[in-house]
């Protein structure tokens, strides 16, 4: 911040004719997906208002901070195709169009998760159904929108914490190879769009092994992935900066990009030492886990600004590994962290407050541009 406000003071020296012009210009050049460029997209998700362009505030952030865009909910199967014979595309196809619209990068999320499926998914339980359901649903969605959506999280979260694969209805019905089935369902649809493994947590080393395996099986079986996407649900201290690298430098290792999907940094207590995004895990609300219901102290302020600052710090550090930086969300009213693992808490996690002004954390991240 420091070198952002000399910047600034240099700008106001630099100028001798047309004073407001040149004062003006540096303001009018702050963007993050300016900035970041040559290193990767930004991006954010958003939600159907937006989508609808019915929040008119955000669409314009949207428009001059990002170049990347994650459907944060329409596109999941029980939005998507809510029966087995009937898909809703009305939201999805505007989505897709506002993409179009800005030149944006645009993600699909996601085609085959276990939370959020249709209910008629959950009680499938023999490998012909669900064969002909995973079909018709990745084969439908992917040709709809092959050469308009760019990147898919083709399989999202199927590892357990401990490396393992997650007894999802998908695992139960057809085993492990139901991740392979989908990557290949999803590369016959469209040849040109990235295929990416999505979860949280990829930072913790059990879960990396986890992750790192189910890359190497479907690179073996000659299967198409394209990217790993890091969630990026992060708090203050936690990952450590060594880790994230370690993960960065493991999947690229592998030959594969890496997307960071779903950035946020949580500031609020986390009494239960809970990691990631497993929306199951809910507890009730009370004062003290609510610190902060009306302003965030400048301390915390300051101590969220420098964390994303050291974050991008490394995600510019390997940018030649990293295709994507997508937060989770546009501002820190709209974002779920307000409502998980408690409802109804305030908490500030992104880089733009309720009223859509870029906070300290936004300065931090740009300033490392001037650093360079
Ligand atoms: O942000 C999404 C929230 O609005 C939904 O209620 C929630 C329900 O599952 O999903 C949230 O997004 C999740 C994403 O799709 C996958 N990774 C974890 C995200 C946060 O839960």
């Amino acid at each position: 911040m420091v070198v952002t406000f000399l910047v600034f003071l240099l700008s106001l020296g630099g100028c001798t004719e047309n004073k407001t012009d040149d004062i003006k210009k540096p303001e009018q050049a702050r963007s993050l997906k300016r900035a970041f460029a040559d290193d990767f997209y930004v991006g954010a998700a958003i939600n159907a208002r937006l989508i609808s362009e019915e929040d008119s505030l955000a669409l314009q952030l949207l428009r001059k901070e990002f170049n990347s865009i994650s459907p944060e909910n329409d596109m999941k199967w029980e939005n998507i195709h809510p029966a087995p014979d009937s898909f809703y595309f009305d939201i999805a196809d505007r989505y897709a169009a506002l993409a179009e619209d800005n030149n944006m990068f645009a993600l699909g999320h996601t085609l085959v998760w276990h939370s959020q499926l249709a209910d008629y998914m959950n009680t499938v339980s023999d490998t012909a159904t669900m064969n002909v359901y995973l079909e018709n649903h990745i084969s439908t969605i992917v040709q709809r929108y092959k050469g308009k959506i760019d990147a898919w999280d083709v399989v999202n979260e199927a590892l357990n914490e401990d490396g393992t694969l997650r007894e999802s209805v998908f695992f139960k019905v057809l085993g492990e190879k139901y991740i392979a089935k989908a990557f290949k369902l999803a590369a016959q649809s469209d040849s040109d769009a990235k295929l990416l493994y999505n979860d949280y947590n990829l930072c913790v080393p059990e879960k990396r092994g986890g992750a790192v395996r189910l890359v190497k099986t479907l690179q073996n079986e000659g299967i198409k992935i394209d990217g790993v996407g890091m969630q990026g649900h992060w708090g203050l201290k936690e990952p450590s900066l060594a880790e994230i690298e370690n993960s960065i430098l493991a999947y690229s290792d592998l030959g594969v990009k890496v997307s960071i999907t779903e950035l946020d940094i949580t500031v609020l207590p986390n009494p239960w030492d809970l990691e990631g995004a497993e929306v199951g895990q809910n507890f009730e609300n009370e004062d003290r886990m609510n610190p902060y219901p009306d302003v965030l102290p400048d301390s915390v302020q300051l101590q969220l600004a420098q964390r994303y600052h050291d974050i991008f710090q490394l995600f510019v550090k390997h940018s030649d590994k990293i295709d994507r930086v997508t937060f989770w969300g546009i501002n820190d009213g709209n974002s779920w962290l307000n409502n998980w693992p408690i409802r109804g808490r305030t908490n500030y996690p992104l880089l733009f407050d309720r009223k859509f002004h870029p906070k300290e954390a936004y300065d931090s991240i740009l300033s490392l541009i001037s650093e360079n």
